[in-house]
């Protein structure tokens, strides 16, 4: 067992000249990769600390209470919790360990004085373990680590901490940080234990070495208010609420308070460089949390994190001050966004069916909603006023915008995500990907052939002790894009894949993305049983019998290269009744199903998605046949075009 350091390690945030403690309280985080058990713990708790009502019936995985979050199993936006423990009050913030979702994490490490990080007993040290933990490293942040599932039958605790300590001095841990205590836990059952010989009964160990490992705040009394806004949330009674943690200073209901900012670009790239505004409010709600709940409280003070209502246009980023003595923090850095896509208005023949909010007005109203409560997402005009330039940190995060808007009414169609590129000394520059790829012997053939043409680099081969071999590339995001569907074919639904952010490396040639065409619709109507059978032959069809269907809509995979025109609608001529009972027996092959991230990564660079409430089309972007003529064999120089483009603009 590790010894652990006294509870007195440094404080990064602490101004010089701190006098105070509170010692009754603790702010830190659970940071770790996706699913290795950080909201199952935090269930666990709050279970155990009392934080439910007797007979309260609770969802597990309760801090996941979005609705995508809920359908998606995972975590996508960082909330705070507390739990009470002995005279210690704990603030945990729950954080997401999906790679996209990573400036979540960023922004919560400012909030906190220590991080927990979970690694899964079975699956060791994964990509987002990596970025999680150079994160707080970079802050100085003490680490507690906990080998979480070690009840899995397939758990190798003991190897899996090696693993972790190698990632510590591979990422140039010093020796008061590499002395990190150890926990051996079973999230699920709510245990955990310092030795792996004595089976652990209650979380108790865990809390402990998190009250004793995490610095309790510290602050300069009489110090005026100083409030990074690191969240926001809203309310249907008081509206937005700024969600972060009181540096120095107290906050009070009645009180006035303000925000000097300098301005953002607005998203029509309106802006004037230095210009500062002032936002001034009073506090008409302040809430901390309990539990799952939220209590409302007069008054907070330093090491607090707090939700605040008064200032309605407060942004991310910014930090609440005193108006009679403002001083504010330095704004947030974060990783810089690496994909985009374009978000337009739906120009498809079917559009206006199943939406309500349709015009470009209020597609801009919205993607600026976002990116004043999003600062991972960033948008651009383009030269069309019906479309914007989205631009964010990986396809799930753009999806999961992408679904949040179609649930919220809207219509809008979507372009492939494109990478953006930069110039370094007169050199293109492109961002890479560090992606681990899990799967069964059998399949390194075809999946190392996949990746290499995608201008993937192996990095490194292991084989775990279940014979599963762990494979980790250093690629291209550009090649990554559109092969988590591929990979999943390819090794028939054994592989895994994981993929975090390298930065930037040089451009490293063209690299093919899809190499089939599609079947495009020649015509409007309603497709037909004898006209899709005809054709599926020579296709995946994508669509079922009795579907709308317009000029230019793609209604299927080509299984050669090049598009093919074709008439979904065709019916057979009837010539005698004979022939109609016949059709009936017409046997189509269902239509794969159509997910939105699918879509995304499926379309090429001269295609969109078209998206509403109720469906998910695909279509060329040209809709008439007149005008693909024309245009066809210049998708290549499309794809061109645009990625000269971004590197021009990105
Ligand atoms: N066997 C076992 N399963 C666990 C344990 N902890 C969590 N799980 C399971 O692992 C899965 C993922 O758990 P989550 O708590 O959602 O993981 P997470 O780290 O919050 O995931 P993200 O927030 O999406 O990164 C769930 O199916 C849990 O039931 C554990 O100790 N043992
Ligand atoms: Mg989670």
């Amino acid at each position: 067992m590790t010894t652990l350091p006294g509870p007195t390690a440094p404080l990064q945030h602490s101004a010089p000249g701190s006098a105070a403690t509170r010692h009754d309280l603790r702010d830190l985080a659970i940071v770790a990769h996706v699913d290795h058990g950080k909201t199952t713990l935090v269930d666990a708790m709050l279970r155990q600390t009392g934080s439910f009502r007797v007979n309260q019936i609770v969802a597990d995985r309760v801090m996941d209470s979005g609705d995508l979050e809920r359908e998606k199993g995972i975590t996508i936006l960082a909330k705070s919790t507390s739990v009470q423990h002995g005279e210690v009050k704990l603030n945990i913030v729950d954080t997401p360990g999906h790679a996209d979702f990573g400036g979540e994490v960023e922004r919560t490490l400012l909030m906190v004085d220590s991080v927990l990080l979970l690694v899964d007993a079975a699956e060791g040290p994964l990509p987002q373990t990596r970025y999680v933990l150079s994160k707080a490293m970079a802050r100085h942040l003490p680490v507690v680590v906990a080998i979480n599932k070690i009840d899995r039958a397939d758990a190798r605790s003991e190897e899996v901490l090696d693993a972790v300590y190698e990632l510590f001095m591979d990422l140039g841990a010093d020796d008061r940080q590499i002395d990190f205590p150890v926990l051996y836990t079973n999230a699920k059952a709510g245990t955990a234990t310092t030795d792996l010989s004595v089976p652990g009964e209650d979380l108790r160990p865990l809390l402990d070495t998190l009250v004793q490992h995490t610095p309790a705040p510290t602050f300069e009394p009489d110090h005026p208010l100083q409030l990074l806004v690191t969240n926001l949330s809203a309310n249907d009674y008081v509206g937005r609420m700024a969600v972060g943690r009181i540096r120095q200073g107290k906050i009070r209901m009645g009180q006035r308070i303000t925000v000097v900012r300098e301005e953002a670009e607005g998203v029509d790239g309106s802006v004037e460089p230095g210009r500062t505004v002032t936002l001034n409010g009073t506090v008409t709600s302040l809430t901390t949390a309990r539990g799952i709940e939220q209590d409302d409280i007069r008054e907070a003070g330093p090491g607090e994190i707090v939700s605040v209502a008064g200032l309605p246009e407060v942004t991310i980023g910014d930090t609440i001050t005193d108006p009679v003595d403002p001083r504010p923090l330095p704004r947030l850095e974060l990783d810089e966004p690496t994909l985009r896509m374009t978000f337009g208005v739906n120009t498809s023949p079917l559009s206006g069916r199943d939406g309500n909010l349709l015009t470009s007005r209020q597609l801009k109203a919205r993607l600026d909603r976002e990116v004043l409560g999003n600062v991972s997402i960033e948008v651009r005009p383009t030269e069309s006023p019906e479309t914007f330039d989205v631009r964010g940190r990986g396809e799930l995060q753009l999806a999961v915008l992408i679904e949040q808007m179609r649930r919220e009414g809207f219509e809008l169609q979507v372009s492939r995500p494109e990478v953006l590129l930069r110039t370094l000394d007169g050199k293109v520059q492109e961002p890479y990907e560090r992606v681990t790829i899990d799967i069964p012997p059998d399949f390194i053939g075809p999946v190392s052939q996949s990746l290499a043409a995608r201008k993937a680099r192996l990095e490194q081969m292991t084989t775990d002790a279940d014979g599963r071999v762990r494979m980790e590339f250093l690629m291209p995001t550009r090649g990554l894009v559109g092969y988590r569907g591929q990979m999943l074919t390819e090794t028939r639904g054994t592989g895994l894949l994981h993929q975090i952010g390298e930065g930037y490396g040089p451009w490293a040639g063209e690299v093919d993305h899809r190499t089939s065409g599609v079947l495009v619709s020649d015509r409007t109507g309603v497709s037909n049983a004898y006209g899709l059978f005809n054709l599926q032959e020579r296709a995946t069809m994508l669509i079922g019998a009795g579907e709308e269907v317009y000029e230019g809509m793609i209604v299927g995979e080509n299984t050669r290269p090049g598009d093919m025109d074709v008439n979904p609608t065709k019916e057979k001529k009837l010539t005698n009744i004979r022939t109609h009972s016949h059709d009936e027996g017409l046997r189509l092959t269902p239509p794969p199903p159509i997910t939105l991230e699918s879509a995304i990564e499926f379309i090429s660079a001269d295609e969109l998605v078209e998206v509403t409430p109720k469906s998910i089309r695909l279509r060329k972007r040209l809709l008439s046949l007149h005008d693909r003529r024309r245009d066809r064999g210049k998708d290549d120089d499309l794809r061109r075009a645009a990625e000269r483009e971004a590197a021009v603009t990105g």
